[in-house]
C-alpha cells in the first residue's frame, strides 16, 4: 500500500517527506497552495483541521509532523533514523524530536504571521520580535550539544535531526538564521547538505510543477 503525503510548499509537511527520502520508501506527494482551507476547499476531505501534513498509510490518518517522523522511523528505520527504547538516548531522542516542533517552531508561527502573513493594518511588530527573540533564545541549549557532536544524538542522524533541522531551515527563510550561534549555524549547513534533503526539495518543486501548484513557500500560519 503506497504513503500518500498531503503537503504545501516548505511547510511542516516537509519533515515527513524528508524522512520518506531518508528512508528511501516509496511515496505519494500531492501538493496544495496554501492555505488548502481557503485556496482549495476539497481538503478538508484528507483533514478536517485543514493543517499539512495530511499522511495516509493504508487504513492510518495522521496530522501531526513529529508523530508522522516518529512512526516512519520506527517502523521502516529501526535503529538507524529511530532510537530504541533499550539504547541510551532514547528519552534525549524523543525529547529533541518533540523539541523541533513543540518549541522551536511554535513561537515561529507568530513570527511569521504577525510579520508577514497579516495585512499590513493587523501586523504586529512587537509580538513578531518579541517571538523571534524567544525563538532564538529556545536553541541556546543546542549550542553546546552541536558544538560536541556532528548530530543531535545517539551519534548518528535520527529523526530527531529532521525535526529540529527543520525548524532551523524555516528561521532561514524568516531571516533568522544570521542570528545563529556558531555551533548551531554550521549544523543548520549539514543537515541541508543531506542527499535526502535534496531530494526532497527536487520531490516538492517537481509535484507542484506537475501539479499546477504555484512554488511560492507557505507562509506556515
Ligand atoms: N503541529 C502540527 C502543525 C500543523 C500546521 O499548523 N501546519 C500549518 C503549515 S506549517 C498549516 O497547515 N497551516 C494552515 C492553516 O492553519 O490553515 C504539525 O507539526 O504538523
Amino acid at each position: 500500500m503506497t504513503i500518500t503525503l498531503h503537503h504545501c510548499i516548505s511547510a511542516r509537511s516537509f519533515r515527513p517527506l524528508w524522512m520518506l527520502e531518508e528512508i528511501g520508501l516509496p511515496y505519494e506527494l500531492r501538493v496544495w497552495p496554501f492555505p488548502p482551507r481557503v485556496k482549495d476547499k476539497r481538503y478538508f476531505e484528507h483533514n478536517a483541521l485543514g493543517t499539512v501534513p495530511a499522511f495516509v498509510d493504508g487504513a492510518l490518518r495522521m496530522t501531526e509532523s513529529a508523530a508522522i517522523c516518529q512512526y516512519l522511523a520506527q517502523r521502516h528505520s529501526p535503529r538507524a533514523l529511530d532510537v530504541a527504547p533499550d539504547e541510551p538516548a532514547f528519552g534525549e531522542y524523543l525529547n529533541l524530536l518533540h523539541f523541533g516542533e513543540a518549541t522551536l517552531t511554535f513561537p515561529q508561527t507568530l513570527v511569521l504571521r504577525y510579520r508577514r502573513f497579516e495585512p499590513d493594518e493587523r501586523k504586529q511588530p512587537q509580538v513578531a520580535d518579541d517571538y523571534a527573540t524567544w525563538f532564538l533564545a529556545r536553541l541556546r541549549t543546542l549550542e553546546p550539544r552541536l558544538a560536541a557532536n556532528e548530530w543531535l544524538c545517539a551519534g548518528r542522524f535520527t529523526a530527531a535531526d529532521v525535526s529540529v533541522g527543520y525548524a532551523l531551515v524555516l528561521a532561514g527563510y524568516l531571516d533568522l538564521a544570521d542570528r545563529f550561534t556558531p555551533a548551531v549555524a554550521a549544523y543548520g549547513q549539514r543537515v541541508q547538505a543531506r542527499a535526502a534533503y535534496q531530494r526532497a526539495l527536487a520531490a516538492q518543486d517537481r509535484a507542484a510543477i506537475e501539479q499546477g501548484v504555484p512554488l511560492t513557500p507557505a507562509p506556515l500560519a
